[in-house]
């Protein structure tokens, strides 16, 4: 389908390496995707739903031991270890293409060899990048064809170029023991083998749109983050463009997609969604900061979203969707999650495949990583920048996490170094979206500790210098966490639309209109400039919610003394005076 002869020669040792029965190149046409639509279903790999209900929806499940992000089994594999960088699990190259290799070797025997062209960025756009991952997948190639753009129009843009990201996935027989996603970003190539699930596969996204752009981004001058991009509209006024780093199912799909508290829609307030869940950053012409969105569609957490909490998300999901790891309600071929509505399905299959009664059983129907693939255009307030090619000017960056304890529900940064020194300490609770113990608190700078793909303190380095490059023209930095929890253990804050009242006195703040109150952790607010009309929520509520507790914050600043020390003289000097600076705030001799 290309005479690119670098693609060409790549194609062709893979499929000497890997044996296939055929090699399909997708070229992104509808009767192609369609067909492979029968034919996964023909195979299992696929149900197709109710099509009144749920026109072009299908249902997958995954392998019960392959439901979610393998952090343990990720890495990067750069000349040495310390391009690398503490934080990430490290091979060295020719030890991981060897040890993949073999895996690899002959696992497509007897099945099709997929070859997926595809944009991550609007095609042809000069902040675009272009991938080709091949797999023997037909969910892969299905869900890409949601989540990129796609095609031969992308290997037309490639030309006879060598700038592109190589992938190869290989589903082998999903076995734990041998499952590696390895990254090796000196020469552009993702390898995923024993696998077939999420980030794990669908190589756009985490593995090429955060870990191999973050590597590129710093030679390149720009910043490639796990962030979502959203518009706010105000009476009479332009919209106004923020991004927001929270960690994996912490909230950035519901953020981006939120729909404002009655009183702020009867005032006229509307937001448009330009991205959930990554931002590719650069400085415009303008001497601004620019973003786009890299991805085409949403791979949105299941579990949790309905009619109150994401509207928007789920309209998302009523066509054209592929839904992994939910429940399947028998009587009408739809499908159901945990509190999608209070009405679970009797007669149902879970996740895992088995007989289930969603009134009686004690087990859940979806996995809580259950997830929908679901077209940005679906969206009913994509921005109208979705596919502007030049993306949208920031005015304010957000860092959050989940903390039932010590973050307050906001803060602003005192200056962008300041800032990099507030998104550096983030910490927060693990959740479902990667293996392993769900609700332990654990430092993830930026939201990014899964998705650096080199040394993180060379990454803060990048950081402070982005700061340096735009100067004034930098985005304010603020920090909020809609996860404060009572002595009960419930939420204090009521989350969803209402964190469009925080939002707003960040933007009263951007455009300096908002007195604050200095602290030694930043800039927070009175509690009379957050609008809490319509909410059932107590002053002394909203002092817990503002609340610092300096013996916390002194405990929280000595861990991030010892999170420091990983990155050994690799920590921009930067950041060890903002911490001295804190310290002395918070009184520690
Ligand atoms: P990834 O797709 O894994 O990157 O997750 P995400 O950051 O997009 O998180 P998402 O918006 O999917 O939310 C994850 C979980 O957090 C869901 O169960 C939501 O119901 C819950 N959640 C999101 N926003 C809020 C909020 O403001 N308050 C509370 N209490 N829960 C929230
Ligand atoms: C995340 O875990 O942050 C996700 C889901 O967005 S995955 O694509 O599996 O990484
Ligand atoms: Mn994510």
């Amino acid at each position: 389908m290309t005479h690119n002869i670098h693609i060409n020669n790549w194609v062709n040792q893979i499929k000497n390496l890997v044996n296939p029965n055929k090699i399909i190149w997708i070229d992104g046409s509808e009767m192609q995707l369609e067909n492979l639509k029968q034919e996964a279903c023909q195979n299992n790999e696929l149900i197709k739903l109710n099509q009144d209900k749920l026109p072009g929806c299908y249902l997958h499940r995954s392998s019960a031991n392959d439901v979610a992000r393998v952090e343990d089994r990720t890495f990067i594999c750069t000349k040495s270890k310390e391009i690398a960088g503490p934080t990430n699990n490290w091979m060295d190259p020719k030890e991981a293409y060897n040890l993949v290799y073999d895996i690899a070797k002959d696992s497509y025997k007897g099945k099709n060899m997929y070859i997926i062209p595809y944009s991550m960025g609007p095609i042809g756009s000069k902040f675009s990048k272009i991938g080709i991952e091949i797999t023997d997948s037909i969910y892969v190639v299905l869900n890409m064809a949601i989540m990129t753009r796609i095609g031969k129009k992308v290997l037309d843009t490639l030309g006879e170029s060598n700038d592109w990201v190589r992938g190869l996935h290989c589903s082998c027989n999903l076995d734990e023991e041998k499952r590696y996603i390895c990254h090796f970003p000196e020469d552009n190539t993702i390898l995923s083998v024993n696998s077939c699930y999420g980030g794990n596969v669908l190589l756009g996204k985490k593995c090429f749109a955060l870990r191999i752009a973050s590597f590129q981004g710093q030679t390149e001058g720009w910043l490639a983050e796990h962030m979502l991009i959203l518009g706010i509209q105000r009476p009479n006024k332009d919209i106004i463009y923020i991004c927001a780093a929270f960690p994996s199912g912490c909230g950035k799909t519901n953020l981006a997609m939120l729909i404002p508290p009655k009183v702020y829609q009867e005032k006229g307030y509307k937001i448009w969604c330009v991205g959930d869940d990554i931002a590719w950053l650069r400085k415009g012409k303008d001497g601004r900061l620019w973003a786009i969105n890299p991805e085409n569609g949403f791979f949105g957490v299941a579990s949790g979203t309905n009619e109150n909490s994401n509207l928007n998300a789920l309209k998302s999901t009523r066509k054209d969707t592929i839904f992994t790891n939910v429940a399947h309600n028998l009587d009408d071929n739809t499908v159901w999650w945990e509190d999608l509505d209070k009405n679970p399905p009797s007669n149902a299959i879970n996740w895992k495949g088995e007989k289930w009664d969603g009134k009686r059983s004690n087990e859940k129907g979806a996995h809580p990583n259950s997830r929908f693939t679901s077209p940005a255009k679906n969206c009913p307030i994509l921005s109208e920048n979705f596919n502007n090619e030049n993306g949208v000017p920031i005015s304010a960056i957000i860092f959050g996490g989940r903390r039932k304890q010590t973050t307050p529900i906001v803060y602003e940064s005192f200056d962008w170094n300041h800032g990099v020194f507030v998104g550096s300490i983030m910490s927060s609770e693990t959740t479902a979206a990667a293996t392993g113990a769900v609700g332990v608190i654990r430092h993830d700078p930026m939201a990014m500790l899964p998705f650096c793909g080199y040394n993180m303190g060379k990454y803060f380095k990048h950081w402070i210098d982005m700061g340096k490059t735009l100067g004034e023209k930098a985005p304010k930095i603020f920090n909020v966490n809609w996860f404060r929890t009572d002595k009960n253990g419930n939420f204090i804050w009521p989350g969803f639309g209402d964190n469009l009242r925080i939002l707003d006195w960040i933007l009263g703040r951007c455009e300096d209109k908002i007195q604050s109150k200095k602290t030694p952790i930043g800039y927070m607010p009175f509690n009379q400039d957050i609008n809490t009309d319509g909410l059932n929520l107590s002053e002394s509520e909203l002092n817990e919610l503002t609340e610092i507790d300096i013996d916390l914050w002194k405990k929280e600043a000595e861990e991030t003394e010892q999170f420091y020390k990983k990155f050994g003289s690799n920590l921009p000097k930067e950041l060890d005076e903002q911490l001295v600076l804190l310290k002395q705030r918070l009184n520690i001799s």
